[in-house]
């Protein structure tokens, strides 16, 4: 997939709309057309859903279970609890899809971490226990939206701080929702590999 993805974008001389010819390699994409548009974004977000997914694996493996439960700060999460954060979230972001794919509009109710007791059930479990749910979440998860045609993409909910809340959106707020909390992962293990973060 991937490679049809870029062979798509790359490799071709693209005119401006003054005719000047530009280099190959534009990252901005050729216009095709709304409609194909929105479909090469799903294939790009399928693409980050995986590759994220192998991140979040590596930057949480080879550490003992007492440096993945260590906090930098006492008020910042661990690289466990980032792992099960990012596990609640795909259950609760697939969960939405599903009721938009079943539903006319379905009401989107909002997630509060904070208050999420599967979120601490979870983290008293070991790391590879929420990181192993995690996967077999996300390949299902995969399966799932690669199915789905171009118009189920559009299948929308109400969510009351979205207006325009539909499956694309759902699946591309996850893909940078997650992506920030990869950058947080990467700095948490960094500091752990420095030996600067100190037990709380
Ligand atoms: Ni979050």
């Amino acid at each position: 997939m991937t490679g049809e993805l870029y062979a798509a974008r790359c490799g071709t001389i693209s005119s401006t709309p003054s005719g000047d010819k530009v280099p190959s390699g534009r990252i901005e994409p050729v216009s095709t057309g709304q409609g194909q548009e929105r479909t090469d974004l799903n294939l790009r977000l399928l693409v980050r859903l995986r590759d994220q997914a192998l991140e979040v694996r590596r930057l949480a493996s080879g550490l003992s279970e007492e440096l993945l439960s260590r906090r930098p700060a006492p008020h910042q999460w661990s690289l466990k609890e980032l792992v099960c954060h990012l596990h609640r979230v795909q259950q609760i972001f697939e969960t939405r899809i599903e009721a938009m794919l079943a539903e006319e509009e379905p009401l989107i109710d909002p997630y509060d971490p904070e208050h999420d007791e599967e979120f601490f059930v979870l983290a008293a479990k070991p790391t590879a226990h929420a990181l192993g749910h995690y996967l077999l979440g996300r390949e299902r998860l995969l399966g799932r939206l690669r199915q789905l045609a171009p118009e189920q993409w559009r299948r929308s909910g109400r969510h009351p701080e979205f207006p325009h809340y539909d499956v694309q959106f759902q699946v591309e707020y996850m893909v940078y929702h997650e992506a920030h909390h990869i950058y947080q992962m990467l700095q948490r293990r960094a500091l752990l590999e420095s030996g600067a973060a100190e037990p709380f």
